[in-house]
């Protein structure tokens, strides 16, 4: 049966995939935006970040939900770029 040999070897490349992938979530909590404005700026700084993938910003939660690649850049770097851009930041919120 060819399905009993093909199997393992795709159980094997599902258990891999969590591995393989590099992207990650987080949310980080910018307790400093406090006007509609903030929201542009916290996300341009973000998004210049390499290794950034995705950024969203949600204002009415104080918070920026950051997609990247950890091989190129980390939480700490995430936190540093929103802080020179005057919003400092923790890692926080309820994504992981
Ligand atoms: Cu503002």
């Amino acid at each position: 049966m060819k399905f009993v040999k093909v199997l393992p070897a795709f159980l094997m490349f599902v258990a891999a995939l969590p591995l393989l992938a590099a992207t990650h979530t987080v949310t980080l909590d910018v307790p400093g935006m406090t006007c509609p404005v903030c929201p542009i700026t916290v996300r341009k700084a973000l998004r210049a970040v390499p290794g950034v993938t995705h950024v969203d910003v949600q204002y009415a939660k104080k918070e920026a939900i950051v997609t990247y690649d950890d091989t190129k850049t980390s939480i700490s770097a995430l936190t540093k770029a929103a802080a020179d851009a005057g919003y400092p930041s923790k890692p926080g919120g309820t994504a992981k």
